[in-house]
This record gives C-alpha cells, sequence and structure tokens, in this order.
C-alpha cells in the first residue's frame, strides 16, 4: 500500500473509536459511573465519566461504523482508494473500548492524585486508541487483524494524538470542554 492509502485506511478506520469520546462530551451528564463511590480518599472514576455519556457515546461510535460501511464502496471509487468495512461487532468493540479507554484514564488519573480536568500528557491522547484497539481484538479478532496491519498500526499511534489535540482545541475554543485536553 502507498503511505497515503495506508493514512487514510488507518483514519477510516478509526473513526468509529474517534467519535465516542466527542459524542459523550456533547451528551454527558447524569448519574457519575461510580456512583460518588470513593476509593483511597478520591473518587473512583469521578464526575466526568457518566452513564449517559458512555452509553450515547458508544452507540455514536457503533452506528457511525454502520454508516461508514454503507458509504464505503461509494467513497472507495470516488477517491480510487481501499477503505475498511465494519462488523457490528468491530464497530462496538471500537467505539466501546474507546469509552473504556478513557474510563481507565480517568481512574489512573484519580489515583495519582488528579483532579478531574486535569491533564495527563500522553495518556490523554492515548487512552482511547489503547483501549478501541484491544476491545476490538476482542470482539472481532479476525477483522482486527486483517484491518490493522502493522503499518496501519504505525499511522494510527502517530496520527492519533495529533488529531486529538486538534479536536480537543477546536471543542474548547467552541465552549463545549472546559479543557483543550
Ligand atoms: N463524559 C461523560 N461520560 C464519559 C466520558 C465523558 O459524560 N464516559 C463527558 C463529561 O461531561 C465530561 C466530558 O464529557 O466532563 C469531557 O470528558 P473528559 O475530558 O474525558 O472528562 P473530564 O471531565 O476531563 O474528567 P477526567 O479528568 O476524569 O478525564
Ligand atoms: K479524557
Ligand atoms: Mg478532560
Amino acid at each position: 500500500m502507498e503511505t497515503v492509502d495506508t493514512v487514510v485506511w488507518a483514519l477510516w478506520a478509526m473513526l468509529p473509536a474517534y467519535i465516542p469520546n466527542n459524542a459523550a462530551v456533547l451528551a454527558g451528564g447524569g448519574r457519575p459511573i461510580d456512583g460518588g463511590r470513593t476509593w483511597g480518599g478520591r473518587r473512583v472514576l469521578g464526575d466526568g465519566k457518566t452513564w449517559r455519556g458512555t452509553l450515547i457515546g458508544t452507540a455514536a461510535g457503533t452506528l457511525l461504523a454502520l454508516g461508514l460501511t454503507q458509504a464505503a464502496p461509494g467513497v472507495s471509487a470516488a477517491l480510487g482508494a481501499d477503505l475498511p468495512t465494519f462488523s457490528v461487532r468491530a464497530g462496538f468493540g471500537l467505539a466501546f473500548g474507546a469509552m473504556l479507554g478513557d474510563i481507565g484514564a480517568s481512574f489512573l488519573k484519580r489515583r495519582t492524585g488528579r483532579e478531574r480536568g486535569a491533564a495527563f500528557p500522553g495518556l490523554d491522547q492515548l487512552d482511547f486508541v489503547v483501549g478501541a484497539l484491544l476491545c476490538a481484538l476482542v470482539t472481532a479478532p479476525s477483522w482486527f487483524t486483517e484491518t490493522f496491519t502493522f503499518p496501519v498500526l504505525v499511522v494510527v499511534v502517530v496520527a492519533t494524538p495529533v488529531l486529538h489535540v486538534v479536536t480537543n482545541g477546536i471543542a474548547y475554543l467552541l465552549g463545549l470542554k472546559n479543557e483543550p485536553w
């Protein structure tokens, strides 16, 4: 595959993992997952991880995967590029995994004394990527190995933090997010 094709393939494959956290920012609120419980004097997860945000984020990513699968033949033809499609298990794995990765990061932030909204450089940009890839590996193993070849994984790990910084910066400037990370 040409480099450009690898980048297009990788970004398309990761879209169902990119959308959930942004959907959660728009849709979040209500009852926190940890129900207000603490561990070691600090919140288990904090008020930033809610049932509603997690559910809507997961649904948004899964539905996007289904839409991308419908659109793939047409867009592939228009771009003259090859694009991945998603089974429901693949889309759900990426979307739910992205939310789980973000939740896991909040758990680590609270354990290391970081309050809600505090930055954790590195973790903030890659938590959802690791979560999404691991979860998709479990829910759709053969799809995963066909879709995420080594060069594709390299593109994902390099490009995602850049995209994350840009999208969160925009969300912050638009007043949708309290912090630009
Ligand atoms: N959100 C949510 N449920 C999730 C993830 C996010 O409701 N599972 C919403 C919350 O309103 C949250 C906002 O999206 O405040 C921004 O998400 P994020 O930056 O991940 O959370 P923070 O509030 O910064 O909290 P933390 O320090 O735990 O990351
Ligand atoms: K986060
Ligand atoms: Mg935050």
